[in-house]
């Protein structure tokens, strides 16, 4: 582990060596600190929820493997993530699920939920100064009826799910009044076919029905800011999603509500970044639901992919900080699910760090001139400049351990809290 001496000093010939590519660094990391990442409940408990409904997971989503030491309750889930932020740097968000819902002895349908049972999770919120985002779940219950929930063709259960997406919007705009931060409640569905369908139409046409029934209350966008996710194929779910990225791109720009691009959703070698400045010709905001899709999979912890790297530096270079809602969205259970919480998201803020200290005014001016040659050579000589000095001393400067010493601390919890889970 590097003394704090080193690190300060290391730093300042690195901020000397970026001045020399007209990149301020002390700037570059104000910035970096301005920028919140939600943080997803989902891989503290393998999308497991407190809500007892007895169903398995199902929806095309599988977590794969055993790793002891899951958090059980609600509880367990809070300290755990604020063992995860304890190591992060900057100061982030926490994204609920609506199967996160504490019952406190009452069983409460999805189509009635209240603030009532996030009650606990706010107050936390609250406590540890976070912000939250929400999403309705559609999955994990006896309501998903052959896997149709707002595309069903029972009008029955496209009422419960109806109920469902309004239900979680009011609980969104409760938790943004009640933290004084916009809460982003994303709308995800499991819904498809495994093999050809006969009828594509039927399904979209009733998905715009019920989904403009969602969202037909008004919401001050200062409390809820509503967003819809498309999938273009899960599990079970090969051939056919109503949901579908063209689908959910007219809907979200006709509506004026936001999108949630997750990078696992496309055709497996196709990325989320080249499509941020493009939707966001036509929408205010938009959310990112940042993942690894590796295979079959689309939700594989996150990692400092190419892939990622191009996702921050659209972003940052764009201009679209406020704009762009980051999230990320995996799950595994194969190894120390804390851990797996700090990996991907230490990652996802070296991304942005990464893009906000790259030459890119000097990029652009050669772009601009015509000198492609300059370009390529520059931007390939940037990706060598001292980065991790300038991370090392931003995490110390937050008081977070810089390089891999956070990993101590997250076993020394397992040893500690988890390994005592039975
Ligand atoms: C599923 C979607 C969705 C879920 C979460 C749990 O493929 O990505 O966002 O992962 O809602
Ligand atoms: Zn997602």
């Amino acid at each position: 582990m590097s003394n704090p001496k080193n690190i300060e000093r290391t730093y300042q010939l690195a901020k000397e060596r970026y001045a020399q590519v007209g990149v301020d660094t002390d700037k570059a990391l104000k910035q970096l600190a301005k920028i919140p990442i939600s943080i997803h409940c989902w891989q503290g408990d393998d999308v497991g929820g407190f809500e007892n409904a007895g169903q398995q997971l199902g929806g095309g989503l599988a977590v794969t493997g055993n790793y002891p030491g899951k958090a059980r309750t609600a509880q367990e889930l809070r300290g755990d993530f604020e063992k995860a932020i304890s190591v992060i740097p900057g100061s982030h968000r926490f994204n609920v699920h609506a199967c996160y819902a504490e019952m406190s002895g009452k069983k409460v349908g999805r189509d009635a939920l209240s603030a009532n049972q996030f009650k606990n999770w706010i107050a936390w919120a609250k406590a540890i100064k976070i912000g939250m985002d929400f999403n309705q779940t559609y999955f994990a219950h006896p309501k998903v009826v052959g896997g149709f929930t707002l595309t069903s063709e029972d009008p029955a259960i496209r009422k419960f799910w109806i109920e469902h997406g309004i239900r979680c919007r009011e609980i969104g705009a409760a938790i943004g009044k009640a933290l004084g931060k916009t809460c982003v409640t994303n709308l995800w569905i499991p819904d498809g076919m495994k093999d050809t369908p006969a009828d594509r139409k039927g399904p979209r046409e009733r998905l715009v029905e019920s989904l403009d029934a969602v969202f037909k209350q008004k919401i001050d966008k200062k409390y809820n800011l509503d967003s819809v996710e498309p999938k273009l194929f899960g599990i079970g779910t090969e051939s056919y999603t109503p949901g579908s990225s063209e689908f959910y791109i007219g809907y979200a720009v006709s509506r004026q509500i936001l999108l949630t691009l997750d990078a696992g959703h496309y055709h497996p070698t196709e990325g989320i970044a080249d499509k941020i400045s493009s939707v966001l010709c036509y929408l205010p905001e938009i959310a990112l639901h940042v993942s690894r899709g590796v295979r079959w999979d689309s939700d594989h912890v996150v990692t400092l992919t190419d892939e990622l790297q191009a996702i921050a530096q659209e972003i940052v270079w764009g201009g679209y900080a406020n704009r762009v809602h980051i999230g990320l969205d995996y799950f595994d259970a194969s190894i120390n699910r804390i851990a797996a919480w700090v990996i991907g998201t230490r990652n996802m803020v070296k991304a942005l760090l990464l893009a906000l200290v790259a030459p890119i005014d000097q990029l652009k001016r050669l772009e601009a001139e015509g000198d492609y040659t300059s370009r390529l050579a520059l931007m390939e000589d940037a990706k060598f400049l001292p980065a991790s000095a300038v991370w090392d001393y931003y995490c110390q400067t937050m008081n977070v351990p810089a390089g891999d010493a956070w990993l101590a601390e997250v076993k020394r919890h397992e040893k500690d809290v988890l390994s005592k889970r039975v």
